[in-house]
Formats: C-alpha cells, structure tokens, sequence
C-alpha cells in the first residue's frame, strides 16, 4: 500500500465555525470535500508525522465512511498509530480522554452535535489538540487559509479497515488500533464521583430516566447508570445510537427531548431527569415538575461543588460564556473566587483549564464542563448532579429553591430566530451596533440601560484577542439582553436573543421564566427590529 498523492482544487466556504466545520451531509459527500478539510489540518498540525492520533465521531449517518476515508489520510500523512472507537464511535467528552490519556497529538472528531443527522441531515469534523480541548482560534484559522490554498492530499489506496473488532491491525506503515469507546471514559468518571453514595442512592430507590435520544451516550450511559450504579434496566431511554436519531433533533432541551420532558411533569413523574445530545457533550437537567436552566445548573454545581470528591479541596475558579447568565458570578463572589466571562464557544475555556486557573465552567447552550477533560460533558454534569443530590439529601426542587433563597433567583431565557437570510440577520446586528453607544442612562420599556457594548475577548493565559462576540445590554435593576449569531448552523443565520432577569433574596421566585421574562422578550424584539429585519413575528425556538 503506497501512499498517493492526489490533486484537487479548493472549496469555498471551509472557515470552522463554533465548534468546527459543520455542513449538510450532501456538502461532505462531493468528492475531496472531506479530504481537502483533512489534509488542511494535517499540513497545519506540528508534530503530527510519528505522532499518536485519536479518530471518532458520534455515529450519525458518513460517520464510517468519513472514518475509513481519515484512517488513510492519517497513514499517508505519516502519523505512527490511530486509535479509534469501535464502529467509528467516540462520544466528544470520551476522544478528549482518550487524547488526554494516550498522549495524542489530538484527535479529529466527527459531529454536527445535537443537529438533524441522517442523508437530508448535517455532518461535521473538529480537530482536537493535544490537551484534549477544541483547536483554538489560532489554529482553526489556519486551517481556513490553509483550505483556500491547497492543490492536492496524500491517502493510501487501500480497502476499508473493519471497525468493529477490538484490537491492532497495520494500514500502510501505521497501526490502527480499535478501542472499547467506553472503558476508558467509565474508568476516568469512577475516579471522580463518589459512586458508592450514588449506588446508595439508587438502592434507596431514588428513580432517573436518562433520555440518550438515541445518539451516541446510550452505550455510555447504560454502562454507568445501568451496570455500574445499579439504576434499574430502563432508567436509560432512546439508548440505541442510529444513524438518524429517529429522525429527530438530538438536543437536550425543552422543545426537543419531549418524552423526558413529559415524563418528568406528568404522573408519577420521576425524582431525577436527564439528557444529552448527539455527541454527549450536552445536558439537559431536570427534576420532578423542575427544569433547571444551564445557567442555573451551573451555579448549584459550582455551590455544591466540594461535597464531590474531585473537588473537595475547592473550586480554584470558573467560568462561563458571555450570554450564559451571571448566577454562577454570585457563587463565585461568595466563595471568594474568580469567575471569567469567555466568548460563546468551548475552546475559550481551554487556555484557564490549562493554567489551572479555574475548574469548572459552562455555558447556556446546556454545556457543563470541568477539568477532567477539556470538552463539555453530558454524562459527567449528570453524575455531578447525581453526587451532589445523594451528599445533599435533598430533591431537585429543594436543591433550587435553596440556591435562590441564597443567592437570589436569575430567570433566563434564549429565542432562536433559525434560517434567516444572512443579509437581514448581519443589517439587524449592525443596525443595532449603531445605536448601543447612546443607550446608556436611557430608559427602555421601565428599565433603566446601564451599560451597553459589544463583547470583545483577550484572553488572560495567552493575550488572544476575540472582537464581535456579541452585543449586549444590562440594565439598572440587574437584567439583560444578549442578541448574537450562531457559529453552528447550517443554513442562513440563526438570531439568538438571550435575556435574564435578576429577583434578590426575597423576591419573587415562584414564577414560570417565559412569564417572568415575557417583557424582556417583547423589548428585546423591539430594540433590535426584528420583525422589520426579518419579517418574524415569533422566534423558531424558545428555551
Ligand atoms: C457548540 C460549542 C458551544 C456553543 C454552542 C452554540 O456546542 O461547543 O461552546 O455554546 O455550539 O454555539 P452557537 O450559539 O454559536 O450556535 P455543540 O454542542 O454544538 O458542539
């Protein structure tokens, strides 16, 4: 098997976004599409020839074949040994351990996360670095240029590798070693958790469902819940991965996981409910007739944090993305530590995980995250909350009511306005850019403007510089709104308008959040015009 050199030519449009590159399946499957993207990371990546490279995706529909086609690549591009998950399969959180544990160069990783999948779905890849964590903006950059100039990439003619058995077979001049993709991940979680309380707690009969939406976190989540922490066989739910999640949105959030979400607030309802998305890096958490915010999950953890073992010598610091709203700050002032504000995207948090700067983080977009790994982790936010419920004694709704009554309650919400033509959607936000300088000290719909400005980002640990990362609004009386464009989509520009709303000690924190955010939202969609830009009465998606 010699390696080739075939020519191509460079595609348009290959700039990463969020959290890589992520496209239609239609667009991966043109001819070199994939393999130019490749190739573009590999003539970036220092030290990849002889190195250690870690391969898996999420299982949606191309993941194999995408597998076989970068198994090639990597051998006639010099790396020594890839290690990939049987079938092609690594959940997100589970390749940064591996990376993290196997002393990889990194690892490329297939996902469009909790996006459609399937031959009308999307696909995409992300290349990890060598701490685990997504590729910073530095070097997705250079992958960008790098795609805009590439003239041919090297593979190997050779036929398809069988995913499906454990062990080491040679491609070419590499060894290509197939792993249990759970092992080592299981492994990393029961040296973090207190598992014996949490075995306990199960015993007691406390009752979970785990919504795996049948995306990649089944065969993980039926392994620790299930066989390692005794949760009763059904506990886990929608647990067989396929390559089209059914058919629907694997994304933990009120509007898509609606089995669980049904099961949780209807009778007999469950103590404890969670989900996680396509790649296992989401969570979505919920108690008996309580949703939890992202925002709100966060601060608890961060509140509760040293009644988990991997954290009972404290918290050194945390952080959150800019829109995720400011409940963990007021944790972090009790506790007396640091608590950075990132840019929307997990990649910002790598540089402080690194420094050791904090050791938990997380955003809006039903991310939690901590040290363990350099990526957000599904599975692990569930066995936190686990741990912390079985040290505390106390339900998800005594858990909550306890934060708000310590901290004060901050409502929180997010509109989606998806699909819009990118010309309206980049008018509205420079619209909006515009008139920000003159918003302060005037008052909009009863609140007084604070402060008004567009988020920019130097990161503490390196110096980088992030402009245009989102423009935001603060009131006086402690809430906010948050307009930005996603980096994920797939199709036009997607519009999220965040809001939160900030009641004391004292105040009043018995109402739904769509009601006591409702005027916000009307302001929100006031102030940014977004009718007039888009024509759009109503936001596609509202959590
Ligand atoms: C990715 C990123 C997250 C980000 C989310 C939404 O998550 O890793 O950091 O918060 O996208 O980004 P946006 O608002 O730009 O669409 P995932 O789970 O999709 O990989």
């Amino acid at each position: 098997m010699v390696p080739v050199t075939c020519p191509t030519t460079p595609f348009d449009g290959q700039k990463p976004g969020t959290s890589g590159l992520r496209k239609a399946v239609k667009v991966f499957e043109q001819p070199r599409y994939l393999e130019n993207f490749v190739q573009s990371i590999f003539d970036c990546v220092d030290g990849l020839s002889g190195a250690t490279l870690v391969i898996g995706g999420d299982g949606r529909y191309h993941n194999r074949t995408a597998v076989q086609t970068i198994l090639r690549m990597a051998a006639a591009n010099g790396v020594a040994r890839a290690v990939v998950g049987r079938g092609g399969i690594l959940s997100t959180p589970a390749a940064s351990c591996v990376i993290r544990k196997r002393g990889a160069i990194g690892g490329v990783i297939l996902s469009a996360s909790h996006n459609p999948g399937g031959p009308d779905g999307d696909f995409g890849i992300k290349f990890n670095a060598a701490n685990g964590g997504p590729a910073p903006e530095s070097m997705t950059d250079a992958f960008f240029a790098r795609s805009k100039a590439i003239t041919e990439y090297k593979t190997l003619e050779s036929p398809d590798l069988d995913l499906d058995r454990l062990g080491e077979t040679a491609l070419g001049g590499i060894a290509v070693e197939v792993i249990d993709p759970v092992a080592d991940y299981a492994e990393l979680m029961e040296s973090l958790f207190d598992m014996a309380a949490i075995r306990k707690l199960f015993a007691s009969g406390f009752r979970m469902v785990f919504d795996a939406m049948h995306a990649v976190t089944g065969p993980y989540a039926t392994e620790i819940l299930e066989r390692r922490l005794g949760a009763p066989a059904g506990t886990v739910i929608n647990g067989t991965p396929l390559e089209d999640f059914g058919g629907h949105h694997p994304d933990p959030n009120l509007a898509h996981a609606e089995e669980l979400v049904g099961r949780l607030f209807g009778p007999d309802a469950p103590d404890f409910g969670a989900a996680s998305d396509g790649d296992g890096d989401r969570n979505m958490i919920l108690g008996r007739n309580v949703f939890v915010s992202p925002s709100d999950s966060l601060a608890v953890l961060a509140a509760n944090a040293t009644h988990v073992p991997a954290f009972k010598g404290g918290l050194a610091g945390v952080a959150r993305s800019m829109p995720t709203s400011r409940a963990v700050d007021r944790v972090a002032a009790k506790l007396g530590i640091s608590c950075y504000e990132t840019p929307t995207g997990w990649k910002f948090f790598g540089t402080l995980l690194d420094a050791g700067r904090i050791n938990l983080c997380g955003e809006e977009s039903f991310g939690t995250g901590a040290d363990h790994v350099r990526e957000k982790d599904g599975l692990w936010a569930v066995l936190m909350w686990l741990n912390v419920l079985a040290a505390r004694g106390l339900s998800v709704a005594e858990l909550m009511a306890e934060h708000w009554g310590t901290y004060g309650r901050t409502y929180y919400g997010r509109h989606d306005y998806e699909a819009i033509p990118q010309e309206a959607a980049d008018a509205l936000i420079a619209e909006l850019r515009g008139t920000l300088s003159s918003l302060a000290g005037t008052d909009l719909g009863g609140r007084t403007v604070a402060a008004a400005d567009e988020f920019a980002y130097t990161d503490p640990v390196d110096g980088s510089r992030s402009e245009r990362q989102g423009l935001r609004v603060g009131f006086e009386d402690g809430s906010r709104i948050v307009y930005r464009l996603s980096g994920t989509g797939t199709s036009g520009a997607t519009l999220r308008v965040y809001f939160e709303r900030y009641e004391p000690v004292g105040g009043e924190h018995g109402l739904d959040a769509p009601v006591a955010l409702k005027p916000l939202a009307d302001l929100a969609a006031e102030l940014a015009g977004i009718e007039r830009h888009t024509g759009r009465t109503k936001p596609d998606v509202a959590t």
